[in-house]
Order: C-alpha cells, then structure tokens, then sequence
C-alpha cells in the first residue's frame, strides 16, 4: 500500500466527493461509519460528503440517515442514480440487486463501491467486471467490499509476502467461523435464501477467505474440491423487519435453500495448497477469520478476534530462539496507521471501512485502479461456482471402504 498523497489543503477547498448509499442495514451502518470518519482522520485528496442514503420504506430510511448524517433520503435506487449532484454509489443491498444497480449506476457515470460478494452468479459478476473495466477507460473507478484486506495486520501480512520473507508458500490454512445459526428456531432470514442472497456461509464467509487467501498469496486459485451441508433445512418464517444477523419470531417455517457450512481444499497455481472452512455453526466463534500462511522461509498466522496482532515465525532464526512471535499491529509505519492512535492503541472491526473508504477516494481522485476491483470480485464468484459444482458432484467425497 502507497502513501497517500498529502494535500494539507483546508477540508473546504477540496473537492467534494458526493456519496449516494443503497441500504442502511448492518452493512450500511458499517458504510456510513467509514464515510463520515474517513475525512477526519485521512488527509484525502476529497472531501467525502454523505449525500443521500436510500432504501425502500420511507419513514425507516429517514429515520437511518438521520442517525447516520446523511443530508437527504430516496426510496428508490434509480432515482438516487438519476441525481446529478450524486459521484459514487455505495451498495449494501443483499446480493440479489448488485448487479442491476451496479450496472446501471456505472452507465449513469458513478464511481462505484460494491459489497461482497461481488454478485449471486458467475454470469453477473462477469457483466459487473466488463462494465467497470469499460467505466474504467471513462474514468470511472469500481471496488468491491472485502473489507479484511485492510485490517492493518492484514496489510503487513500481504507486505511482508510481497517482500518475500516467507519464499515460496506451501499452505494456506483459513477458517471464517460464526455461530448464530446453531439455534434451529433462529428464523429464516434473507441470508438463509438462495434466491436473495446466492449461497450461504459459502458466499457470505467463504467469498472473505477465498478473497484474503489469495489476496495474501499474491495468487489466484486454480482449483478447489469441496464439501457443503445444510444443517438445519426448515426454520420459521421471520415475522416483520430484520435487522444484522438477528430477527424476531415467527409465524410458520419455510425451507433453507443455501449451505450452512462449506469445507473446501484448493490449489494455487504455483503449487501451494489451500484449505477453508466457512461455517455459521461453530458454536462459541463469534467472527473467528483466521488465516495461517507457511512458507520456506516462514509462516504468517492472523486470527480476527485478535486482529491487532500478527504473528510471525522466522525461519532463518536459530532453532533455540526461533518461534512464533508477535507483532503488535500499532506502529505509526504499519499500513494505516500513521493516521490513527498513538502506538498500543489499537483499532477495530469498524476501521476496515474507514481504510476501505479512503482507499476508494484516492483511487477516484488519482484515477487508479481501485483493489480489489470488479475483477477481483469475479475471480472469487468463479471459486465460490466451482465449489458449489465441486460440492454437488461430490467429487471430494470417497467413501470409507467398510
Ligand atoms: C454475517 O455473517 C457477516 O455480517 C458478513 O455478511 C460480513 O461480510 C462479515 O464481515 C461479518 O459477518
């Protein structure tokens, strides 16, 4: 990661860069977090602005842009792409309307920043790809929402590759671990249908670690072979508003139509081998992203829960000193971080949409390429396909001989 270009102009003279939000639930508030700070802690080259937030009930979308500062709301999307006093278009929609509102807003002349993943099919995430790829060219910039790639420890992790200090990898071991699903009478959400959100803790958890895994590899992954299961195929039907992963109770039950859980193993090209677990149902795990990287020379380990540590093992270092130690992720020259607390202070899960977002801003105002950009975001849809058609065939699954 860059340095980002110091402008020391007064916030006022700076351009603004005029923010449009579609959806203002858990990942909407996440958003807007990252937009209203990201201009007060970054000296960016624009000055951010939260122009309008929309979503589909009136009085609810209201009522969130005023608890998160967005100066006006709309009810509907196209007329938030309509506007002209609109820049870029934020998208924290479940992932059945990426696609169409992407695109249409990239026609329209957006700038435009996605959440993960990139889209439901591989045939979406294509036409995503090929749109931002052609706004590209009309100085239009394109982001998907991996938001780990930029927890500070992450980004020395990618550094710390690129700078070859672990040689040539070996494995790449990575885990996303949640449990609000271990209650059979948690309702069926929209995260639960396949028809809204594409998959289950394959899209929403496995499309993160695939993402990080190669993103920290410095490599795509060639092939994968995978196991999925749905735990619990019948829940009860959520009764009005949800909201994050929680609901309130119900009428009925209707069936579960995505995974709950995938296990997969991959090869990178260069050889190394991957292996992910992707899990709603790891009881006691909260948000439990762990990634381990061991290569000849050295192994990297990050565990989310504790993400303002890296641990790191040397393996040129003699065998009686040599271990595992760690990095405590706080230094004013870690990725990030010359912007934030003094060293020991410490960030959190909310900071990765700060950095997200200032990244977004200096990739518009210098018209670089935004990582990870519409292509990236189609190379992890092409993973998730193939361990979907890896899981149906079951292609992994030898049976024990009796
Ligand atoms: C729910 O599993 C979820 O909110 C994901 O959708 C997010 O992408 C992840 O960051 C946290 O967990």
């Amino acid at each position: 990661m860059g340095q980002p270009q110091q402008t020391d102009r007064p916030e006022a003279d700076k351009p603004p860069l005029r923010v449009g939000m579609v959806g203002y639930a858990f990942m909407g508030t996440a958003h807007s977090q990252g937009w209203r700070t990201v201009g007060r802690v970054f000296d960016l080259p624009r000055r951010p602005v939260l122009a309008a937030l929309c979503g589909r009930d009136a009085t609810a979308v209201r009522a969130a842009a005023d608890r998160h500062g967005w100066a006006s709301a709309e009810t509907d999307w196209r007329a938030l792409i309509a506007r002209d006093d609109i820049d870029l278009v934020d998208i924290c929609t479940p992932g059945d309307s990426h696609a169409e509102i992407a695109l249409a807003a990239l026609a329209a002349g957006k700038h435009v920043l996605c959440e993960k993943p990139l889209a439901n099919t591989v045939a979406e995430a294509e036409a995503m790809a090929r749109a931002a790829e052609a706004a590209y060219e009309r100085g239009q910039v394109a982001m998907v929402g991996f938001n780990y790639r930029r927890v500070p420890a992450t980004a020395l992790a990618r550094r710390m590759v690129a700078e070859g200090r672990l040689g040539a990898l070996r494995h790449v071991r990575v885990t996303y671990l949640q449990d609000w699903l271990v209650d059979p009478q948690f309702p069926l959400t929209w995260r639960l249908r396949k028809e809204i959100a594409g998959s289950g803790s394959l899209g929403d958890l496995g499309a993160h670690i695939v993402d990080l895994a190669q993103h920290l590899a410095g490599e795509d992954l060639a092939g994968v072979s995978a196991l999925t299961e749905t735990f619990v195929r019948e829940r009860p039907l959520p009764v009005g508003a949800t909201s994050g992963l929680s609901a309130v109770s119900a009428v009925g039950t209707g069936q579960v139509t995505v995974d709950d859980a995938a296990l997969f193993t991959g090869r990178f090209a260069s050889g190394a081998l991957a292996s992910f677990e992707a899990t709603r149902y790891a009881t006691g795990r909260k948000n439990a992203l762990r990634i381990e990287l061991n290569g000849e020379h050295g192994s990297l380990a990050f565990d989310l829960e504790r993400l303002n540590e890296l641990y790191y093992h040397d393996g040129g270092e003699p065998g009686a000193r040599a271990g595992f130690r760690r990095i405590l992720v706080t230094e004013p020259d870690h990725p990030y971080l010359d912007a934030w607390w003094p060293p020991g202070h410490g960030l959190g899960y909310e900071h990765t949409f700060v950095h997200q977002a200032r990244d977004l801003v200096h990739a518009v105002a210098e018209g670089s390429r935004p990582e990870p950009s519409f292509a990236d975001g189609l190379q992890v849809q092409r993973v998730l396909a193939a361990v979907e058609e890896s899981a149906e065939k079951n292609s992994v699954y030898t049976p024990v001989a009796a």
